[in-house]
């Protein structure tokens, strides 16, 4: 046991003065932690002098952006139906908008009758401001605040949660949109589209509903029951979601107040696609229109026509469209689940509008996947040896509730009990094999890795049962990072891991 170094390191006088922080450094649970786990190497703590020394190489524009984030209980009205529920104030929250390079200042004041953080999804950011409780941070107590200080170091398509219990899968959450000062595509208009599914205030709060999925499938033939058990989705090779939501949302509206999105016919769009959701797929369209996608999860690939576009949790597409002359049905059917979220793109003021129900060829036309990407030539890692090689198993079930990776449900207060170890400057192979029945979207904080074989750069990755998906990535930002499934209950009840940077 040599880790007292690293530990010692978090109460640097340097690091307490320089943030603003309510409960700096790890709680008191989390050292004992440290001091009590089986021998390991030293490993790198996030306030430690190589993850300032990181930032301090990232690329700065000199700009900073500041925004403030209000954690709150808020009304949210759903077509009618009030539902109470946490939101950044609004649903979702305003995007964050900053250029590469900008010095993105939040102040995160937490409302909340319970502890919070947030999490900036995608973005590969100086370790100690990426939101991990217990791990790179205290949680943010009620009734106090925090200041996120980052250097965003890549463009793209990115959003903001909690990465607290269930939180999620209320309403906190927002894009968070990286802008390219030399941006190489060329388009009219851009929108911002966040796609999630909806329960809390409604049916049952987050919490309530992953006691009930403990508590197992057993109450899913009881119509009060908000367990799905029957969502099948040939996409996803078999079960497709455990929860039935009431509501699927487009930028916070449902099916029956849907958005309406206005430009002219012939306008080159930019979409930005994020699903926010806590349990569900969507398989995104525009009626009447293909769509030609240009990223993936704010990674650039080579272009490519679809009809329609599969995301999973915390997955994101930009998509270019040209629009025709009308009102069109845009369509984020939730996969396997026999319900859809809807809004309305309209070119011509006197068309009718399409209703929520239409039939949408694109749907079951050619559906776009991550596995038929490939990186763009510029952002595709240089070809190296793999130094070191991780294997996540993706284990458990739905009928016991015991998803983990490698059978070792995660212990949110001891976040480095059986970490995978990986050193600076290695180039890092992970397989991710899913042994489960169900599909499961991995998700690695604070890294961009690249399918292997050439295939998509990407934060976030469908694996689905049965299948190995080999990702590799070069580790070149120190600190703890989480690893684990974007299905909120999934992860919630254990399928989380760290990857840690030995020091
Ligand atoms: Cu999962």
């Amino acid at each position: 046991m040599t880790r007292v170094p690293a530990i010692t390191n978090l109460f640097s006088p340097a690091t307490l003065s320089r943030r603003t922080v309510v409960g700096a450094g790890l709680s008191a649970a989390a050292l004992l932690a440290l001091a009590a786990c089986s021998p390991q190497p030293q490993l790198l703590s996030p306030q430690s002098a190589a993850v300032r020394a990181a930032e301090k190489r990232r690329l700065s524009s000199g700009n900073s952006v500041k925004v403030e984030l209000r954690a709150s209980e808020t009304t949210v009205d759903l077509a009618g139906t009030l539902a109470t529920t946490w939101s950044y104030g609004a649903l979702p929250a305003a995007t964050i908008r900053a250029t590469q390079g900008d010095l993105i200042t939040a102040r995160v004041v937490n409302e909340l009758p319970e502890a919070t953080t947030v999490h900036w999804h995608g973005i590969a950011l100086r370790n100690d401001m990426d939101g991990a409780p217990h791990l790179t941070q205290d949680p943010i107590p009620p009734q106090s605040e925090f200041n996120y200080q980052f250097l965003a170091p890549n463009a793209g398509t990115y959003w903001f949660h909690p990465h607290v219990g269930t939180q999620r899968d209320r309403g906190l959450l927002g894009a968070l949109i990286i802008e390219d000062p030399h941006e190489p595509l060329v388009y009219d208009d851009e929108w911002v589209v966040v796609l999630d599914d909806w329960i809390d205030g409604v049916n049952a709060t987050p919490p309530e509903i992953l006691a009930e999925l403990f508590q197992g499938m057993r109450g899913a033939s009881n119509s009060q029951s908000n367990i799905m058990q029957n969502a099948r989705s040939s996409l996803l090779r078999g079960h497709a979601g455990d929860v039935k939501y009431p509501h699927y949302l487009v930028n916070g509206r449902p099916a029956a107040d849907p958005e309406t999105f206005r430009s002219r016919s012939g306008a080159r769009i930019r979409i930005r696609l994020i699903n926010a959701g806590g349990d569900t797929a969507f398989r995104v369209a525009l009626g009447s229109h293909r769509m030609t996608v240009t990223h993936t999860d704010g990674y650039p690939v080579e272009h490519v026509d679809v009809d329609s576009i599969l995301l999973g949790m915390g997955e994101r597409y930009d998509v270019l469209v040209t629009l025709g002359d009308g009102a069109f049905p845009f369509v984020a059917e939730a996969e396997g689940k026999r319900a859809r979220g809807f809004a309305v793109v309209r070119t011509a003021s006197l068309a009718m509008a399409p209703s929520s129900n239409v039939t949408v060829s694109e749907l079951t036309g050619q559906v776009g996947t991550a596995d038929q990407l490939v990186a763009d030539a510029e952002f595709a890692l240089p070809i190296k040896d793999i130094d070191r090689q991780l294997t996540v198993r993706l284990t458990g079930g739905m009928a016991s509730y015991d998803w983990a990776l490698d059978k070792r449900p995660f212990d949110m207060d001891k976040p480095l009990d059986n970490a995978r170890i990986i050193r600076a400057g290695e180039r890092v192979g992970i397989d991710f094999v899913n042994t489960t029945t169900m599909w499961h979207p991995m998700h690695l904080h604070g890294h961009t890795y690249q399918h292997l074989g050439g295939g998509p750069c990407k934060d976030t990755s469908i694996v689905v049962p049965g299948q190995t998906l080999s990702v590799i990535f070069d580790a070149n930002n120190p600190g703890q990072w989480m690893l684990h499934c974007h299905n909120v209950y999934h992860s919630e009840s254990g399928m989380m891991t760290t990857v840690a940077y030995e020091k």
